[in-house]
């Protein structure tokens, strides 16, 4: 019996009990982090992450009725809403009151009125939860009736939480054991992210912190680390302490990182490579220079792109890039261009999608405008009235000059053309030959690209996982 259980839900229940599950490889960072300030204030706490175990719903109330937790918390983007409602409803009709219900994570963040919209959840935290739910949960205890929307502290020293509770969770059903936050949050405006809501301010924890967990994380992932953060390199004073402590500490360790071009240079990338990084994310968002100045905000050009890409070359980083097409105003020759700069420049892994107008974000005020999304939109798609799922269910915006359907056509066809080449496939292939398991998930995708002209598994966890699978871990 656990004083609180935290739930990382499933996009949704399908009408036969089967949970659709998130591409995810990584263990829920965020409830890790929950359930390590639990423990610090000896509260119980269990963690239950239903995509990884692949629980039905009817097994997921199982479990709980063996924790017969006093609250339960869910942890909710925006996508995975239908199943965290799900849940919360089923809780209230076998549990009645007896299991209190929080909300907290991105979307609540973004959308704080949802709770008013769906009493399944008793209350719900905004922002970051590590100081005010144990709180809350503490009053819970006290045997007050807690409810509505509570503001969540933001943490003001970073090293003064405890690191992640991972060994709550089976380590054997994540492939990317070592995820890890340097950082907490991003103080840039991209007009599709609804971030800032949770995190805006940016703080960073202490290089010593840092260096102290990956050491406590060598052995369960071959070495290898992914830091989740927006923007890595966001304070560049921050990211050179930082690669200067793991190699004093003489840490021979490898790691991937996201951060934007106009925040790195030749001695930063330089030092980054020394310090064990061996992928930079970067998120390019469009090959056309009016898109991507004056509808998303970043002002670098695809010189400045070229000219970080080489620096990267220099010091054998590879570069993976996350581009979008359907900007607001984009015309089809603009989205080609971005096709054409996605597919020559030199990218190792690419991503592209279709702007998403999630809450909190410029986009979703756009759409809105343009009817993409009404007022009722994320009522409707978190009760399933869309369809279930995520993928082709959830709006996404279209510039009135392009369908829907043929961007996607045009994004199938450029994926298609990116991961097919046969340069690249021979340079994947020559890496593949490491690995055996790397080799075989690299012929089920070109398959998966060839038919169905996209790959099964989000690029997010691929520009990860295959390294590390490449190491053999
Ligand atoms: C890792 C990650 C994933 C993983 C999830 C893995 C996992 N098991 O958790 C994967 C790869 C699956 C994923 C997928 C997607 N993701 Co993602 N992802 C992230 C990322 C990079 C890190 C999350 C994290 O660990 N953060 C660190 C922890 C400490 O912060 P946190 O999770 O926010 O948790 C804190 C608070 O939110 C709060 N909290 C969280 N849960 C709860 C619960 C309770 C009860 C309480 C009280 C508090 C609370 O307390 C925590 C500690 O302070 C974030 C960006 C980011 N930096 O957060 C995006 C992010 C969450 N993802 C996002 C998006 C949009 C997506 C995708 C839709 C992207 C896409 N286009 O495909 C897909 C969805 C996929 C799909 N196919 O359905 C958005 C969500 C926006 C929104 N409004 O929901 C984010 C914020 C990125 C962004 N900048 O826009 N993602």
């Amino acid at each position: 019996m656990n004083v609180v259980t935290l739930i990382a839900p499933p996009i949704c229940y399908q009408k036969d009990g089967q949970p659709i599950v998130l591409d995810a490889t990584f263990p829920p960072l965020g409830l890790l982090y929950l359930a390590a300030a639990f423990e610090r204030e000896n509260i119980s706490v269990s963690i239950l992450d239903v995509g990884a175990k692949g629980l039905t719903l009817a097994e997921t109330m199982a479990v709980l009725e063996t924790d017969r937790p006093l609250v339960v918390g869910i942890s909710a983007m925006t996508p995975v809403l239908q199943g965290a409602v799900q849940i919360a409803e089923e809780i209230k009709r076998t549990f009645g009151d007896a299991i209190r219900i929080a909300l907290g994570g991105a979307h609540i963040s973004a959308d704080p009125r949802f709770i008013e919209r769906f009493p399944c959840f008793d209350f719900a935290i905004t922002g970051e939860g590590e100081l005010t739910f144990p709180a809350l949960v503490k009053r819970v205890l006290g045997g007050e009736k807690i409810q509505g929307l509570h503001r969540g502290e933001a943490l003001q020293n970073l090293d003064d939480i405890p690191f992640p509770a991972r060994h709550l969770l089976d380590q054997s059903d994540y492939q990317d054991k070592s995820a890890m936050i340097a950082t907490r949050g991003c103080p840039f405006n991209c007009y599709f992210c609804s971030r800032p809501a949770v995190a805006k301010r940016v703080r960073h924890r202490s290089p010593q912190n840092i260096v102290t967990e990956m050491k406590s994380l060598c052995d369960l992932n071959g070495r290898y680390f992914q830091f989740q953060d927006d923007t890595l390199t966001v304070n560049r004073t921050f990211t050179l302490a930082l690669c200067e402590e793991i190699v004093s500490q003489g840490l021979k360790v490898k790691w991937t990182a996201n951060t934007r071009i106009d925040l790195v240079d030749e001695e930063l990338v330089a030092s980054l490579s020394r310090a064990g990084c061996y992928t930079l994310v970067f998120g390019i968002e469009s090959g056309n220079q009016r898109v991507r100045e004056q509808v998303i905000g970043k002002r670098f050009s695809n010189e400045q792109i070229l000219k970080v890409m080489g620096w990267c070359r220099k010091y054998a980083i590879d570069v993976d890039g996350f581009f979008m097409i359907g900007h607001p105003t984009e015309t089809e020759k603009e989205v080609r261009e971005t096709v054409d700069f996605m597919q020559r420049s030199g990218f190792n892994i690419v991503g592209l999608s279709i702007p998403t107008p999630f809450p909190g974000s410029n986009l979703y005020e756009i759409a809105l405008q343009a009817g993409v999304v009404s007022n009722d939109s994320i009522d409707r798609f978190a009760r399933g009235e869309l369809g279930q799922g995520y993928a082709g269910v959830y709006p996404v915006y279209v510039p009135d000059s392009m369908t829907r359907e043929g961007l996607e056509d045009i994004r199938r066809k450029a994926l298609r053309g990116f991961y097919l080449r046969p340069s690249y496939i021979l340079r994947r292939l020559s890496k593949d030959f490491r690995s055996f398991s790397l080799l075989k998930r690299d012929l089920a995708e070109g398959l998966s690209y060839l038919i169905r002209g996209s790959s099964q598994r989000s690029p997010y966890r691929r520009s990860f996982s295959r390294r590390t699978e490449a190491s053999g871990s």
